[in-house]
């Protein structure tokens, strides 16, 4: 069966840290990360872009209905609606999460996965967070890039996130433990809903791996 996989995680949590590492085991896994979309519309300056812009520099979330749409128009997009499929930001809310399982229908997310992670090792994280319009994430410290302040692979510059300052994580923050209770309780009653936790990205890889390994046998 197909794997249909949620990281729920909160801001510098590890989920596109996490990502690459599953797509590097499974290549069949195809995933969509809504925040990478969302900084692609800005760059574009489209409409979605200017919105999003908007929400984004103030740690909001954008509407419900907008960010369900964006989605199951990737998925579409790339034809992958009912094959194996991760989502990286999305849902995070229970209202989200209501609106995508009825635009899956017969598709429905069969495994969501929590990373749980403590609030103060975040906030550290965030603040040496480096990445690229590709959507490549480093890390100073973690995983820094090969020449500093330039991507591995394109040799172009690295940016910080706008939504990547102290206050802004702070409210990015709030609003992830604002939800998490209640798009918990709607995987749960699903049978969907696991854990996995640590420290750091090392720690919760292999136990992710194992989850998602588990699934796809
Ligand atoms: P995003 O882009 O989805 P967030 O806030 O959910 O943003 P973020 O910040 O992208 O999540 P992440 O992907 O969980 O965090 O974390 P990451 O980038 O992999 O890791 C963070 C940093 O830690 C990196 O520098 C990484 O290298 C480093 N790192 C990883 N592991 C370790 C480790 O073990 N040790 C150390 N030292 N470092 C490590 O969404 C952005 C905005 O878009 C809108 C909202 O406005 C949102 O705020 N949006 C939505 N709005 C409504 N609904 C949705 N579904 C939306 N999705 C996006
Ligand atoms: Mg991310």
């Amino acid at each position: 069966m197909p794997l249909r996989l949620v990281l729920l995680g909160a801001p510098g949590s590890g989920k596109g840290t996490l990502t690459s590492r599953l797509l590097k085991q499974i290549p069949h896994l195809t995933s969509i990360s809504t925040g990478d979309l969302l900084r692609t519309e800005i760059q574009n300056s489209t409409p979605i872009g200017r919105l999003a812009d908007a929400y984004i520099k103030e740690g909001k979330l954008l509407p419900d209905e907008l960010m369900a749409g964006m989605v199951e128009t990737e998925l579409v997009r790339r034809n992958i609606i009912d094959k194996s499929f991760l989502l990286d930001g999305f849902p995070r809310t229970s209202s989200q999460a209501l609106e995508l399982e009825r635009r899956l229908q017969d598709n429905r997310i069969n495994l969501v996965v929590e990373l749980d992670v403590p609030p103060d090792v975040i906030v550290g994280r965030i603040a040496n967070r480096w990445m690229h319009s590709s959507g490549r994430v480093y890390n100073l410290e973690y995983n820094p890039p090969k020449v500093p302040f330039r991507d591995d692979v394109t040799g172009e510059p690295l940016f910080q996130r706008p939504d990547d300052n102290p206050e802004t994580v702070r409210k990015r923050l709030k609003t992830y433990y604002e939800q998490l209770e209640p798009i918990k309780r709607f995987y749960q009653s699903r049978g969907v809903y696991d854990r996995v936790g640590g420290e750091t990205s090392d720690i919760i890889f292999p136990q992710l791996y194992r989850l998602v390994k588990s699934r796809l046998e």
